[in-house]
């Protein structure tokens, strides 16, 4: 029986069938086709049996390939069994084919007069082979895949008047081991048109992540995943095992470790792209290249580091990231402090560190003989403390010089990159003698006319003592007459003296090598009567000059005193202790180790103070920068100073300004006279003065954040409490050089310190008429002069006594100043207010967060007594011990009063309500029968009285007392 024609025109119907399933054909990048039968070009080679089954009907399409497809539609007849079987198809390694099959099926029911032996389905197998020939297959050799029906997935084709239905289905085979396989299709009375098989595996594709890129790879048979190892692209290096798993449909999945870019690289998309010149980068686990570091460069691409600019330099440990760096300046302002055979160095850092906070300082030493003769390295013979190399302070004690020894101390900055630097060292040098001084005058016998010495010979003499020289003078007549008488032995009897005159002695020894210093003055009156005064206390001078001892007996090191002839004047004042003490020198610059200061109004002519003491600096050198106040005399400006062979530095300038008479140009001079003549790391430097043009100019170093009192309030609350221990330590050291050279300030305030960058403090201010002229806080006092009330001490105010005591007494204030970031001292009570308050015995209270030990230290600046108030020395002890040992710090002043008015010690009205609110009530019966029953009773109440009446406990004393200061405080307040 003839086959049924499915349809009525088949090239018609074929030609819409393929070009529907064309449409369908951008297969998946991740599929790999074994078999396409719309794409083959040949026969397709399939083998159909028996002959009247399957038919392959091909058509042209429009470019003349043909295009194959089977059909069969034996639905008339029952018992159908016809195959269709594929050539062998290699599975090309994968272990899991897909089968697409396109194919329209007729329904049973729309073929008229079918018998019910019509089928709707037919069947899938395939065998597995390593033969590509086989020319037959039974049967039972084939497996099934499945049986195939039309189902819902379709493409509606219109084929003329009719729609028909394009199906499309797809099956897997896994676990293939063969070298391929034959498809089979059975057909068993079913009408059916093949459109299309596709055989197809597949994989997954080629893919690049976290910079390493993984291969095209099969996927696995069944549902197995295919670990896969990644490898690193170019120019990146593993930094974690890259991995991922090939899922059998074809997707990566699970990354894992990842490559990264090697030094000079940088990831961009996919690939590690190298730095651009400029750029670097060092470390691969650095993500992107970034810029040189300043003064580096990178002149080619794939820099892994910057190579440094000339002069510049890294070490190894330097990170790459670090600019480059260079070796430190000169460290500058030297400063020698000559003990007898010891010197103390000290010298500020560098201007430029070199961009390094690691400079440290090394002293270098070269010595040469008093005569200048024999001159070589210093040897192993000194000691240095801390040491010698490596020095982390500004400052360093060398001990065991040789007396009467030239000494050069070379100070070199280093820092880590000085060693592969091959400029030549930054040094600053300070020369020094050392003396042969003859430090002791042991005894003295004295009657009318004579007085007889003893003396002991310097420690160290550079040589035999071949004699001593015996200088002496009537006090005050220098000037006049001196005599000069020499002794072999270490003793002599000076003759033929007036008697009941004061007389000062100096001594020196000579030697080999010449003449050492003098040593200590000692003034001796004769008596009116004779008489012998060894042993008395009030006559007698036994007087040890030792430095163990620490007694020192007015050393004057006047190196200059030359045994030519030529010699300097100068006339004691009046010694009484708490007096001004003045030393006049006339003709003479400053010496070095000179500690008494010279007042300018001594010289006849002050213009000559001016040029022994001031720096004439030619006006070229500076160069103005900006306006930065105004002073008493004109404006006050920054600017740089250049001088000859000399580092360029900051300085301040301050100006007279034009029109001033003569007397305006001498004060203001003055300054410089008596600025000159200090110099120490607290006292503001001054750098020198233009007066051959104008204007006429004062010269200092620069102090960038000003004055101390604008420069806390700016700064409320910012600093550590060390921090301003350490300001006050400054000022408190400063000021002890200034009373060891008996200059007495008059105007210590905050308002006239100033303060650098690295936060050092430095006392300034010393013109002649500043306390009368220049400082606005200076009032008038009854007795007429002019007196900045707040800061001054009683004694001051009241008869003019102005003494270092006072300049403690003012010391006091600024350290209130200081911790209370600037407060105005008594805030806002009147001068008057003031004046009377002090004299009641009150004293300003503990400002807020004050340590209880600062407190007291400013009460003890406070004594009445000017005699009981420390010393500068001892302040500047007391300070070091609390920046050695903070924790003394802790402990807070109790001045809770000024900040909360409501505490109970500000309601309480009774004694024993107060010591039961400061919770000192175990006291109550001390007090009561001490007599102190009404709150007004215990308002100046002492140490002592406490301790008398039990209260011993040094907490419960300071406890109770600072709380009394509360009430005074308040007794202040209301009554003043
Ligand atoms: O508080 P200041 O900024 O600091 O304003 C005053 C002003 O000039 C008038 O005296 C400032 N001043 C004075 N001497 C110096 C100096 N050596 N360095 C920096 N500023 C200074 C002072």
């Amino acid at each position: 029986m003839a086959p049924v024609r499915i349809y009525p025109s088949l090239r018609f119907l074929l030609l819409h069938l393929l070009a529907a399933a064309r449409a369908v054909r951008n297969y998946p990048e991740n599929e790999v086709t074994l078999l396409d039968s719309m794409s083959a070009l040949g026969d397709l080679g399939w083998e159909a049996y028996p002959a009247e089954g399957w038919e392959e009907i091909s058509v042209m399409d429009e470019r003349n390939t043909p295009m194959r497809t089977y059909q069969v539609c034996n639905v008339m007849e029952a018992n159908q069994n016809n195959w269709l079987r594929t050539r062998h198809i290699a599975r090309d390694g994968a272990q899991r084919v897909y089968i697409e099959i396109k194919f329209t099926l007729r329904d049973c029911n729309s073929l008229p007069g079918v018998p019910g032996t019509c089928k709707e389905t037919f069947n899938m197998f395939y065998y597995e082979s390593n033969n590509p020939n086989l020319w037959f297959i039974k049967e039972s050799q084939y497996v099934k895949i499945d049986t195939i029906a039309a189902d819902e997935s379709f493409t509606q084709v219109d084929v003329g008047d009719r729609v028909m239905k394009l199906n499309t289905e797809v099956r897997d085979i896994s676990n293939l081991s063969k070298k391929g396989f034959y498809l089979a299709f059975q057909d068993v009375g079913a009408c059916i048109a093949l459109v299309s098989v596709r055989v197809f595996y597949k994989k997954c594709p080629l893919t690049v992540l976290n910079l390493a890129q993984f291969p095209d790879t099969v996927t696995g048979g069944d549902s197995a995943l295919v670990e896969v190892r990644g490898a690193c692209v170019n120019d990146s290096e593993e930094f974690e095992a890259p991995r991922m798993y090939c899922s059998a449909d074809g997707g990566w999945l699970v990354p894992i470790g990842r490559c990264i870019c090697k030094p000079g690289f940088e990831e961009h998309k996919d690939i590690c792209q190298p730095c651009r010149p400029g750029s670097y980068k060092a470390s691969s686990m650095d993500t992107y290249c970034t810029k040189c570091p300043p003064h580096s460069y990178s002149p080619q691409e794939k820099a892994s580091e910057c190579a440094c600019d000339k002069d510049f330099y890294r070490t190894h440990t330097d990170p790459r990231s670090m600019a480059c760096t260079r070796s430190p300046s000169a460290p500058e302002n030297p400063i020698s402090t000559i003990n007898e055979t010891s010197v103390t160095l000290e010298w500020s850092p560098p201007r430029e560190n070199g961009g390094r906070g690691d400079v440290t300082y090394s002293i270098h030493c070269k010595k040469c003989s008093g005569d200048g003769r024999k001159c070589g390295p210093c040897g192993s013979g000194l000691h240095f403390v801390p040491r010698q190399f490596g020095l982390s302070d500004t400052k360093v004690l060398v001990t065991d010089l040789q007396p009467h020894t030239n000494y050069t101390f070379s100070i070199e900055a280093v820092n880590g990159v000085s060693d592969l630097s091959p400029s030549p060292k930054q040094l600053v040098s300070v020369n020094i003698t050392t003396s042969q001084t003859v430090s002791v005058i042991l005894k003295e016998r004295k009657s009318k006319d004579s007085v007889t010495l003893a003396w002991q010979g310097p420690d160290r003499a550079s040589g035999a003592i071949v004699e001593y020289e015996v200088i002496y003078y009537e006090k005050n007549q220098r000037d006049q007459n001196y005599t000069v008488l020499k002794t072999k032995s270490n003793m002599m009897t000076v003759e033929g003296l007036k008697p009941g005159t004061t007389y000062v002695f100096r001594v020196r020894a000579r030697t080999d090598g010449g003449y050492g210093n003098y040593g200590g003055e000692i003034e001796l009156e004769t008596s009116h009567e004779d008489m012998l005064a060894i042993g008395d206390p009030n006559q007698s001078t036994i007087l040890a000059v030792s430095i163990a001892g620490g007694i020192v007996l007015l050393i004057f090191l006047v190196a200059c005193f030359v045994v030519s002839g030529r010699h300097c004047g100068y006339i004691k004042a009046k010694q009484d202790p708490d007096e001004e003490k003045m030393q006049f020198q006339h003709g003479r610059v400053k010496l070095p180790g000179s500690r008494t200061y010279i007042h300018p109004h001594t010289y006849e002519d002050p213009n000559q103070a001016v040029r022994d003491f001031a720096k004439e600096i030619d006006a070229s050198c500076i160069r103005i920068e900006r306006v930065i106040g105004a002073g008493e005399f004109g404006e006050v400006c920054s600017g740089r100073l250049k001088l000859p062979s000399k580092r360029e530095i900051y300085v301040a300038i301050k100006s007279l300004k034009a029109g001033y008479s003569e007397k305006q140009r001498r004060d203001f001079l003055s300054e410089a006279s008596i600025m000159g003549q200090f110099d120490h790391p607290n006292i503001i430097r001054l750098e020198g003065v233009v007066t051959r043009c104008k204007p006429v100019m004062i010269i200092t170093e620069y102090m960038e954040n000003g004055s101390l009192d604008t420069f806390l309030k700016k700064h409320d609350g910012q600093f550590t409490i060390i921090q301003l221990v350490g300001m006050l330590r400054g000022i408190a050291s400063g000021m002890k050089y200034l009373s060891d050279m008996n200059y007495v300030h008059r105007d210590l305030a905050a308002r006239n310190i100033l303060v650098n960058s690295n936060l050092v403090c430095k006392v300034s201010d010393f013109g002649l008429s500043r306390v009368l002229e220049d400082d606005p806080e200076a009032a008038y006092t009854t007795r007429g002069g002019k007196i900045p009330i707040r800061w001054t001490a009683p004694e001051a105010i009241a008869y003019r006594k102005f003494t270092s005591a006072s300049d403690v007494w003012s010391y006091g204030i600024v350290m209130w100043e200081v911790i209370s970031y600037g407060e105005r001292p008594y805030w806002e009570m009147s001068n008057q207010d003031v004046i009377k308050a002090i004299d009641e015995g009150y004293r300003l209270p503990a400002p807020m967060d004050c340590p209880l030990v600062l407190h007291q230290l400013m009460l003890d600046c406070w004594e009445k007594g000017r005699s009981e108030r420390p010393k500068f020395g001892q302040i500047v002890n007391t300070l070091d011990k609390l920046i050695r040992n903070p924790s003394i710090l802790k402990e807070l002043a109790n001045c809770s009063m000024w900040e909360d008015p409501t505490t109970p010690e500000f309601s309480v009205g009774t004694v024993e309500e107060w010591l039961d609110a400061i919770k000192m009530g175990q006291y109550k019966e001390n007090f009561a029968s001490a007599g102190y029953v009404t709150l007004d009773s215990i308002l100046y109440i002492s140490v002592s009285e406490l301790v008398k009446m039990g209260v011993t406990l040094v907490g419960h004393q300071k406890k109770i007392l600072s709380s009394v200061q509360g009430l005074q405080a308040r007794g202040t307040h209301v009554h003043v």
